[in-house]
């Protein structure tokens, strides 16, 4: 490829912690990326363990809220977090070849769908450094009635923050003392039509709202890449993985 200028978008990302790009990818796209998607709802994740499977309700399968690992299940989602330009742009900001670990399936069901609390990714990721990204990518409209994501410019710059259990499924940790006037003052949101994308840093703080919306879901898809000198933390991640995994079954989540 590609028509991106790397200058720019590094310049950009370093300096507020993420980058919109306002489609990165065609209507034409999208719309393929959606029927792989109901294609992967319909015939694979009924195959797909219950830990990487999330319900807003359980008990009702259209409330699909989370899928987890989709590439380790699906050549389609493989194909996309390995050889788009999703990892290419991912890999100008990290500067070095990017390891893909995760693709999810973020939906927030009509009126159900809970808000996503202020986190920061590499508070869960247990890596010796930070050199890590998410990507999200809209598959439909997103804004704050549906719950689109909001960033706190900058914020990658400063420590982690105190992290503590949200009882938000799929969220597990979420900021204990966020909305500072520094919060406030510098968070940007990102509504934006269908391929929209979105790329930030592991320690830029980002939540959404719940969708309020009666009628509209809020689908989109994030892929988290590590750089190839990321060292992980192995021990602790696998610990804490097993802890949750327990914790959702105890109280019947999954
Ligand atoms: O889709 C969302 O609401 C949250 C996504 C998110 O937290 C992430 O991609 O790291």
């Amino acid at each position: 490829m590609s028509d991106f200028n790397n200058t720019d978008l590094q310049s950009h990302f370093d300096e507020n912690g993420y980058i919109a790009i306002n489609p990165l990818f065609s209507d034409n796209k999208i719309e393929e990326i959606k029927i792989e998607l109901t294609r992967y709802i319909k015939e694979v994740a009924p195959k797909v363990p219950d830990h990487h499977v999330f319900y807003e309700n359980k008990d009702d399968k259209s409330t699909i809220k989370q899928l987890q690992q989709m590439f380790t299940y699906d050549d389609y989602f493989k194909d996309l977090i390995e050889n788009s330009s999703i990892r290419e742009v991912a890999e100008i900001v990290l500067r070095e070849k990017a390891e893909p670990q995760n693709l999810q399936f973020f939906n927030k069901p009509p009126g159900i769908g809970k808000p996503t609390p202020p986190h920061q990714d590499g508070y869960y990721f247990m890596l010796k450094k930070h050199n890590a990204v998410t990507c999200w990518l809209a598959l439909e409209k997103v804004d704050e009635e549906n719950g689109c994501i909001h960033y706190v410019r900058g914020s990658h710059k400063s420590e982690y923050r105190p992290h503590g259990r949200s009882n938000v499924l799929g969220f597990s940790q979420g900021i204990t003392d966020f909305g500072n006037d520094n919060d406030k003052k510098n968070t940007v949101s990102f509504p934006g039509e269908p391929g929209t994308f979105l790329i930030h840093n592991a320690k830029t703080i980002h939540w959404a709202e719940g969708n309020k919306s009666r009628t509209r879901t809020r689908k989109a898809l994030g892929f988290i890449y590590y750089g190839e000198s990321a060292e992980i933390n192995q021990e602790a991640h696998d610990a804490y993985q097993e802890k949750l995994k327990k914790e959702m079954k105890e109280k019947n989540l999954i």
